[in-house]
């Protein structure tokens, strides 16, 4: 799975990178508009992968992981386009999903914004900017096909008409000024969309990233807009200091426990920000465990356990005979996989089982 962190100019993206990834990228070098992206991959925090690593202390930990990117696409600096090439969002396109930055802090040293500081106008005018993107891109898709479709007779049941049919409903979704997340698609124009990596159709959360000295006051007062829009949007908000995220994530493990305890602070905030994405996806964790290797697999919620067991291996499908499923409720409750079994607590579900979240799992195959 992969992250890519947006927003506009100088809002703290990078430093925002930073916490994600425990890195020391240097922030606005260059003024930060560089066309080569930063890469990390994360580990996805789980305190439920934590527990169970703590019951087999396996030789190997595998805990389910997200790359995140930076930097391929700051926003609203047109000035720089031509350096990024033609298609300023390429570095983007490829992602599953849009970690929004949007300032919130006043810092003198930065120059003053227009207007002064407005997260919500901000937020908007970036998914303006998203949306135009894709606008865009249907129009160029759209004049090529009419070019193509010209002085032609098409037969309204043919691949052609299709698409121009979708590309149709495409466009008229971003006139109006709406993502395509918002619509719904066939299997066939899911398809046929892929490729195209619409910027909109991305799930997304937003990340208001506060001064150091913000108050629950100063927040209400700055962001109750942007709050009220992310609800009626049904965008996840993560409110956070992110300079404060990065230093503390150049901590010691132990320390930074530590220090967030002292803070009176139970996670920090940037594992927040990766759950939130995870769950935007609508990802979900299912989990293998023995003394050789504890490890957690991403699927999507609603998959079976057909499909969980090809994660591992296409053997696993294939040979498919049952799975031996522990939920983690009752993996608590017992305390490990073999004490569930012998308490009665392990279901043998077959391939149509809907996985869920924290799900235990055995393969019984044959091949
Ligand atoms: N006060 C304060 N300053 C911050 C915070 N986060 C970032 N900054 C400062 O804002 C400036 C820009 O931070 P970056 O992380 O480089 O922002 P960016 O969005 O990556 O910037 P570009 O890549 O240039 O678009 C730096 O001087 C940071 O120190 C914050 O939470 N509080
Ligand atoms: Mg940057």
């Amino acid at each position: 799975m992969k992250a890519g962190i947006i927003g506009l100019i100088e809002v703290g993206k990078t430093t925002l990178f930073n916490a994600l990834t425990h890195g020391s990228v240097p922030v606005a070098a260059f003024g930060g508009h560089r066309p080569e992206a930063n890469v990390g991959v994360i580990a996805v925090p789980d305190t439920r992968f934590n527990r169970l690593v703590e019951v087999y202390k396996p030789k190997k930990v595998s805990p389910a992981s997200m790359e995140v990117i930076d930097g391929a696409a700051p926003i609203g600096v047109e000035q720089h386009k031509d350096t990024f090439g033609t298609d300023f969002f390429a570095g983007i396109r490829a992602v599953s999903a849009l970690i929004h930055v949007v300032r919130a802090f006043q810092n003198p040293a930065l120059p003053e914004m227009e207007g002064g500081l407005n997260p919500l106008r901000d937020v908007k005018k970036v998914n303006d900017e998203l949306m135009f993107a894709d606008l865009q891109l249907v129009e160029t898709r759209l004049e090529r096909l009419d070019k193509g479709l010209r002085n032609r007779k098409v037969d309204p049941n043919s691949p052609q008409a299709f698409e121009r049919d979708l590309m149709v409903k495409i466009q008229t979704q971003l006139e109006a000024e709406r993502p395509l997340k918002e619509l719904e698609f066939s299997p066939d124009e899911t398809r046929l969309m892929k490729s195209f990596d619409f910027l909109t159709l991305k799930p997304m959360i937003i990340v208001a990233n506060l001064g150091e000295d913000h108050t629950p006051e100063s927040d209400e007062e700055l962001l109750s807009g942007l709050r009220e829009y992310c609800s009626l949007e049904k965008l996840e908000l993560i409110e956070l200091v992110a300079s404060v995220e990065a230093e503390v994530a150049q901590l010691p493990a132990e320390e930074e426990i530590e220090y967030l305890q002292a803070m009176g602070i139970d996670e920090p905030a940037r594992d927040k920000v990766v759950q939130s994405a995870y769950r935007a996806l609508g990802l979900i964790s299912f989990f293998t465990a023995g003394e050789d290797e504890v490890r957690a697999w991403t699927i999507r919620k609603g998959e079976k356990a057909v499909d969980a067991a090809g994660e591992i291996h296409s053997d696993l499908a294939r040979g498919f005979i049952r799975a031996e499923i522990v939920s983690w409720e009752d993996f608590l409750k017992a305390g490990s996989f073999e004490a569930a079994k012998s308490e009665g607590l392990m279901r043998l579900e077959g391939k149509d089982y809907v996985m869920q979240d924290g799900d235990i799992m055995v393969v019984r195959f044959k091949v």
